[in-house]
């Protein structure tokens, strides 16, 4: 695809957007009503922060392309399900659990999940990733729109932070015994969790 084709691509993508931006927001205010909530309420809070993204068209039009399949709205609307991102970051992997049961206790219906805590990626990337279909009232009807939700600890997201930072900057040429040394991050940041959720369920217990 080249420049034009992009731009042409960008211009016809103004409504995909909004409309995935509203299903987002939609799912932001949920997602902080129970933070707002469990905080109030003097209970531990699952959430301990929250970030959103929405895909650049050029991303878009690129998977399009990657895929082989047509570089327009329609077919991104139909394909791909990672145009709208929400990334909720947790204390603990109980919690990551706790947010997953709270939207099944509220009908969000759930289309897919990958839950890559429980099988981490080769590469020891771990997060539990679930598409959302999430309604979105507009004035004339109402839109299902996918989004994707990643739920991931403080010690994951430190991880896959810092992994796509070195990657990144790599080019994607990684030098000489990096991923071992990434994986072994990984298994770190994994035990400091197991360490963490022991000393809560401890501190649970614990009387006063
Ligand atoms: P961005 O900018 O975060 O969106 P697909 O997205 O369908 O082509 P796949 O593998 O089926 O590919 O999707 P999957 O496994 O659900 O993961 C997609 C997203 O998870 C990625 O989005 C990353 O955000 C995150 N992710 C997955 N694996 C890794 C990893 O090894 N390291 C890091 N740091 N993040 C990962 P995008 O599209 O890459 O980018």
């Amino acid at each position: 695809m080249d420049r034009d084709d992009a731009l042409a691509f960008m211009r016809r993508t103004g409504d995909l957007l909004m409309v995935h931006k509203f299903g987002v927001d939609e799912l932001m205010t949920k997602l902080r009503i129970w933070s707002e909530e469990f905080e109030y309420s003097h209970e531990h809070d699952p959430i301990e922060h929250i970030t959103s993204r929405i895909k650049r068209p050029e991303a878009i039009a690129a998977k399009l392309a990657r895929r082989g399949l047509p570089v327009d709205p329609a077919a991104a609307r139909e394909h791909l399900t990672d145009i709208a991102g929400v990334r909720v970051v947790c204390p603990f992997i109980s919690d990551v659990y706790l947010v997953r049961d709270l939207l099944r206790q509220h009908q969000i219906e759930i289309v897919q999940t990958k839950d890559y805590i429980a099988e981490p990626k080769p590469n020891g990337y771990r997060s539990l990733h679930l598409i959302i279909n999430v309604p979105v009232h507009l004035s004339d009807r109402t839109e299902q729109v996918a989004v994707e939700l990643q739920l991931r600890t403080i010690a994951m997201d430190f991880w896959a932070a810092v992994e796509h930072e070195l990657l990144y900057k790599s080019g994607g040429e990684v030098p000489e015994g990096f991923a071992a040394e990434l994986k072994a991050a990984a298994e770190t940041a994994a035990g400091l969790d197991a360490q963490m959720s022991s000393l809560h369920e401890r501190s649970e217990g614990a009387p006063g």
